[in-house]
């Protein structure tokens, strides 16, 4: 089984509103393993380089505001296809066209508040785990439920 890892992050409104337990239920739920968590509260360089992709976008210095409001839950999701199972389980990006039952559609109603981010390609994933998590993680990304094998 190809096993992918994919970074996710509780924003600050899901820490807020004490989400962060019902973002791990539904990972868990749908056979993800949690690698790596940690709660921070990040600063004005991460979270541009974060979103360095959306830097000429009008909303991204309400964007960065927003994601240094207060703490983040950052997380590292392994498992099969880790990076387009998160993505569906997350929902779209406007929590209005976002299906009830995923986690943008259920805890959501606002663009900006969409209370979670989930890495959108594994290229991604492996920069934002390295941004997040360091070196370290980043390089290692495979081995760490070697020999946990569920038939
Ligand atoms: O990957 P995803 O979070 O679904 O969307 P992105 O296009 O990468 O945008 C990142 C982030 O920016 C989004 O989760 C909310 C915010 N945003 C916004 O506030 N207004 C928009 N029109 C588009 C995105
Ligand atoms: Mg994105």
């Amino acid at each position: 089984m190809q096993q992918e890892q994919t970074f996710v992050m509780v924003k600050p409104d899901g820490v807020r509103r004490g989400l962060v337990g019902a973002v791990i239920v539904r990972f868990e739920q749908k056979g993800f393993k949690l690698a790596a968590i940690e709660l921070r509260t990040i600063d004005r360089a991460l979270a541009e380089r974060h979103y360095g992709d959306l830097r000429t976008k009008p909303f991204f210095s309400e964007l960065v505001d927003y994601l240094t409001s207060g703490p983040v839950c950052a997380m590292i999701w392994q498992g099969e296809h880790a990076v387009e199972n998160a993505r569906s389980l997350i929902g779209k990006t406007n929590p209005a066209e976002a299906s009830p039952g995923t986690i943008r559609g259920d805890f959501a109603m606002d663009i900006a508040g969409n209370i979670v981010h989930g890495s959108d390609s594994a290229a991604s994933a492996a920069r934002e785990i390295e941004l997040f998590f360091g070196r370290h993680a980043a390089s290692h990304p495979l081995d760490l439920f070697a020999g946990d094998e569920v038939s």
